[in-house]
């Protein structure tokens, strides 16, 4: 068949895999037309919140959290520039990924004589022609990286954002996707989805909650619907199946009762009011489970995916803004199966915090067809970890699964997040062709390309669009 022999599959792979235009399932990034929430450049991959977090391990105790966070930007660069690139060597995963990405753009020379201005010099010529500077610098990243497009993450419950949507959309470059980010809706966060829709001029019932996602579904055109589950999230299945209003109707809940002010307002000041026991699995009535409830009939209306991201703990060290949360919390995989089988026809694209969840998650992607698991999230998304999840997750699914997301929040981090999942994820491949080769398996280039493309967004479209 004349495909690479076993030792040349190395070069091959890697070439393959350098050479393909990846799909970005998540990203925290906004184009260049939502103005300031659009972060790139040096002294924001500098104060990315994993880099904050390594700096304060080792700070003097004069700068304290919150003195730090009334510096501005580049004050705060310069702290983190001197204590973990000059004081340090950058050999974290997180520093690391600053060098890939300056190198990258080819300030080999400054990076080398150390000179945080000059780099900074290089940024500003970009800077100087406004939001066209903007558009060319992050056309210039999509190109370095290899990215065909990046999932963002948009939220309809934040004021700053939502201005960029309404009265009137905002264009941005196909190369941008959306999600609609629902987090107050599994946390049960009345207060935040209350203020949302009065702000909105709705009404606070759980079909204006109802109203609210559908008509931002309208607006925003979203691939799929998006939340990180509370670190104490638990699905107990109502009914074992029936669809969310089924479920609704078994706790107790009636089609009534949709319609008046957030209907589980009286039921949660006694949450054993609403319990029953089905097949021996408790069912509480509360704010999570009706909001659930609400988000998974749209999701089931309008064949949206929902996107999970489980068992981050927030807020562990609450100074620390964004870089005090995550301590990795065990989740609840049984969750997520009963997600599974009680939705049938809704998707889930899932990934986990904890390295421990790894297996079980592998496990039930292998199980439940409406279910994907894609990247290697924060504090798995490290060399080490990707390599040894990747490796799982071969083992167990072949190519179906999405091998990497970038989780970037400034535009830049897109080349050394890509770069690095690349390398470590090709030498994954060459690993596992070469005992299939062992076994007696020839592969031609075509072959190799075909499941490169698999694993780096291929089946995530071939999810998306698969029927259930
Ligand atoms: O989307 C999420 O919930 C997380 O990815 C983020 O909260 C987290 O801070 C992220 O930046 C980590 O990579
Ligand atoms: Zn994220």
């Amino acid at each position: 068949r004349g495909g690479p022999r076993r030792e040349d599959i190395d070069t091959v792979v890697f070439s393959e895999v350098r050479g393909h235009q990846v799909i970005d399932l998540h990203t925290h990034l906004l184009p260049p037309s939502h103005g300031a929430l659009c972060l790139w450049g040096i002294d924001e991959l500098l104060t990315y919140h994993y880099l904050v977090a390594e700096y304060f391990m080792t700070a003097p105790a004069s700068i304290s959290p919150e003195r730090f966070y009334e510096l501005n930007k580049k004050e705060q660069a310069n702290l983190i520039w001197d204590a973990l690139f000059i004081q340090r060597s950058p050999i974290s995963e997180a520093t690391r990924g600053v060098v890939t990405t300056l190198l990258a753009l080819g300030l080999d020379a400054h990076v080398k004589s150390r000179d945080l201005n000059a780099i900074r010099k290089y940024y500003d010529k970009f800077r100087g022609s406004g939001l066209s500077g903007t558009s060319t610098f992050v056309e210039k990243v999509m190109a370095i990286s290899g990215v065909r497009y990046a999932v963002m993450t948009n939220i309809p419950f934040d004021d700053t954002e939502i201005r960029h949507w309404r009265p009137r959309k905002k264009d941005y470059p196909a190369t941008f996707r959306s999600a609609l980010r629902v987090d107050p809706l599994l946390a049960g966060d009345k207060e935040t989805v209350e203020k949302a829709l009065r702000a909105a001029g709705y009404g606070i019932s759980v079909a204006d909650a109802e109203k609210y996602l559908h008509d931002w579904c309208d607006t925003m055109q979203p691939e799929y619907m998006m939340a990180s589950t509370p670190h104490d999230f638990i699905f107990l299945a109502p009914d074992g199946g029936g669809g969310p209003l089924a479920s609704v109707k078994k706790r107790g809940l009636n089609e009534e009762s949709l319609k008046v002010p957030f209907a589980f307002t009286d039921l949660s000041a006694n949450e054993c009011s609403g319990c029953e026991e089905t097949d021996n699995i408790p069912t509480i009535i509360n704010e999570r489970s009706v909001f659930l409830d609400c988000l998974m009939k749209v999701c089931e209306e309008r064949n949206l995916p929902l996107a999970l991201k489980i068992g981050a703990h927030r807020k562990i060290n609450p100074g620390l803004l964004a870089a005090g949360d995550g301590m990795v919390a065990f989740a609840d995989t049984a969750s997520l199966a009963r997600l599974c089988s009680t939705y049938p026809k809704v998707r889930f694209l899932a990934t986990f915090l904890s390295r421990q969840n790894q297996h079980e998650a592998c496990v039930l992607a292998n199980k439940f067809r409406n279910l994907h698991i894609y990247g290697c999230w924060w504090y798995c998304n490290n060399p080490s970890i990707i390599h040894e999840i990747t490796t799982m997750r071969v083992e167990l699914l072949g190519t179906a699964f999405s091998a990497q997301h970038s989780d970037a929040r400034v535009i830049d981090q897109l080349i050394y997040k890509w770069a690095h999942s690349r390398a470590v994820i090709a030498n994954v491949l060459v690993e596992e062709y070469k005992k299939a080769i062992s076994s007696g398996w020839e592969f031609n280039r075509k072959e190799i390309r075909r499941d490169v493309s698999m694993m780096f967004g291929g089946a995530y479209e071939d999810f998306m669009k698969k029927a259930l």
